[in-house]
């Protein structure tokens, strides 16, 4: 499948995989609809997609958390933009790392409702579209975290559980209708993840990809764009992209 004239859907274009996902899709021919809520960082990403491929973008300053918000974004395209054939699932973060017997409930609450709610309502939402052209890929960005618990990764983790069970719910469900989904766990990818996790203490999330050399975003956009751009009879299912100095959830080669 070439991506010149198709329309993908990216959640959480406004920093790190999600954003690199828009600059390899744009580089692709694509036409893209770009949701986040910070709106500033959408304008600027898409003045460069524009300046530099000429790109036809839409802009949805959408929180993943509000279903009435991400019904809104999607009812609302004309229909040449409502023939989404590639949705990206990124959107999603983590909120600090404690033990689960000190865990913060906010932090609980916003870790499921973007991580799985998020990804739930937004695929609640383009699906039907999917399933009435029978065609169309959902890219779901899980994790390792997905398929290892590590220590104080608790609800994160499970979060990714979560989004790894509806992967493979959706490939059953879809079964039949054309539409395929392919699961996506990277490993440690150096974004704005951690500074997010440690709610801006830079220090701390700069120490979690020292040491090593962790995936970049391009990395994962790249092994996304693989999987969007097979023959419509092949579906990768899950895919494990890993840093070559890590080997689990918890063992990375650090030479600190
Ligand atoms: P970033 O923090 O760099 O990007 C996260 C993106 O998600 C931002 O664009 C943010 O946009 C968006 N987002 C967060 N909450 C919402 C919301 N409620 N509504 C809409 N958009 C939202 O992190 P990454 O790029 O690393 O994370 C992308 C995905 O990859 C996540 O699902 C993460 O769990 C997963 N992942 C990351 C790994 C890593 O090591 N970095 C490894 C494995 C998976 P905005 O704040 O503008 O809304
Ligand atoms: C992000 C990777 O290991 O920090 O999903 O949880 S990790």
């Amino acid at each position: 499948m070439k991506l010149t004239n198709k329309t993908v859907l990216i959640t959480g274009a406004s920093s790190g995989i999600g954003r690199a996902c828009a600059e390899i899709c744009a580089k692709e021919g694509a036409r893209l609809i770009l949701l986040a809520r910070r709106r500033e960082r959408l304008d600027e990403l898409a003045t460069e997609l524009r300046k530099t491929y000429s790109s036809e973008i839409i802009l949805a300053t959408c929180d993943v958390r509000n279903y009435e918000q991400v019904e809104n974004v999607v009812s609302a395209l004309a229909s040449e933009w409502a023939a989404i054939d590639v949705l990206i699932n990124n959107a999603g973060l983590s909120r600090g790392l404690d033990k689960i017997q000190d865990g913060n409930i906010e932090n609980w609450d916003e870790m499921i409702d973007t991580n799985v709610k998020g990804l739930l309502y937004v695929s609640r939402a383009v699906l039907p579209l999917m399933i009435r052209r029978n065609d169309g890929i959902v890219v779901n960005i899980a994790s390792i975290a997905g398929r290892e618990v590590y220590p104080s990764g608790n609800v994160y983790c499970a979060s990714k559980f979560a989004a790894r069970a509806l992967s493979q719910s959706m490939q059953i469900d879809l079964n039949g209708t054309g539409v395929r989904v392919c699961n996506i766990d990277p490993g440690l990818v150096e974004t704005e993840f951690s500074i997010v996790r440690f709610r801006g203490d830079a220090e701390r999330a700069e120490k979690v990809y020292q040491g090593y050399t962790p995936l970049h975003s391009k990395d994962v956009a790249e092994a996304m764009m693989f999987c969007i751009t097979r023959p419509k009879h092949v579906s990768i299912h899950d895919m494990l992209i890993m840093p070559t100095d890590q080997a689990s959830t918890t063992i990375v080669n650090k030479k600190l």
